[in-house]
């Protein structure tokens, strides 16, 4: 197709740049590196990446740089026979030691980040929100004034019923729905409820350091975050869940508190069992 791999290069480039310039931050910045933070326990996830990263590189260094002059220094010379060692119990004891008690720490300190991250109850005041993959996008709901989202029950989740909630549930009544439109306030410990209505989907925002899977059947209720940037972002599924998976993905937008308030208040009221979920297009019977 190209001539030459420079004009090759230069429409991959081109088609690049144009599909860049999006309203979403997550291929404007941190293209080669970490995208940014804007999660509480984001911050605590680069500190132990960069731990590790800097334990690992500076062992590699050491390591290989031993391995290079050990092969240079007694490389094969004529005249200069081989040495025989039996090892040195001290050096083994000591380099298996270090590591030991590497690898504890690092384990110990990862399992109690882990705990407060997914077992830890989240702040009452938390803002609720309720997240239901299919093939291919995101239904949300969002509580309405009285800030109480209807329950939701995997086993009602059906094609119209997205959320598994019943109709009769008072908290619903006020309830409103998003389809692939995220917004929530910036500072504000946000919780969610993940389900699923057909395959596994997986939530997944780089900027928060956030990603779990959505397995149907469960409604996953234990994960929460506090952002502490604004900003727009991508909410992409992580799970290859079929042929429309390049698709699926949403607006994030984190905003003020009063754009928050104002987004909401311009919301009407949902259906209690249905999403405003436009009908999936391009999507076979044979596909989903
Ligand atoms: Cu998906």
């Amino acid at each position: 197709m190209f001539r030459t791999k420079a004009g090759a290069l230069a429409w991959i480039s081109a088609l690049w740049a144009s599909g860049s310039t999006g309203w979403a931050e997550i291929r404007e910045t941190g293209v080669w590196w970490l995208p940014r933070n804007v999660s509480n326990f984001g911050h605590e996830i680069d500190f132990i990446f960069y731990v590790i990263l800097w334990l690992t590189g500076i062992t590699a260094v050491l390591v290989f740089g031993t391995m290079i002059y050990f092969m240079v220094r007694y490389r094969q010379r004529a005249g200069v026979g081989a040495i025989h060692s039996h090892g040195n119990n001290t050096l083994e004891i000591v380099w298996t030691t270090i590591p030991v008690f590497i690898f504890l720490a690092l384990a110990i300190y990862g399992n109690e980040m882990w705990a407060r991250m997914r077992m830890e109850v989240p702040p009452a005041d938390a803002l609720q929100v309720a997240i239901v993959g299919e093939q291919f996008g995101w239904n949300l709901r969002y509580p309405g004034p009285d800030g109480k989202l209807a329950k939701m029950d995997s086993h009602k989740i059906t094609k119209d019923n997205p959320f598994g909630i019943d109709p009769a549930d008072p908290d619903g009544k006020d309830d409103f729905t998003t389809y692939n439109d995220m917004v929530i306030p910036v500072g504000k410990a946000v919780r969610l409820h993940l389900g699923s209505k057909d395959v596994i989907h997986s939530f997944y925002v780089p900027e928060f350091r956030l990603y779990q899977d959505m397995v149907p059947g469960r409604v996953y209720d234990f994960v929460w975050f506090k952002t502490d940037a604004t900003g727009h972002f991508q909410l992409a599924c992580n799970q290859l869940c079929g042929q429309g998976h390049y698709k699926m993905f949403g607006k994030l937008g984190v905003v003020t508190p009063a754009e928050y308030d104002a987004w909401a208040k311009g919301k009407a009221p949902a259906a209690v069992t249905t999403s405003t979920a436009a009908a999936p297009e391009n999507v076979s019977v044979a596909n989903r």
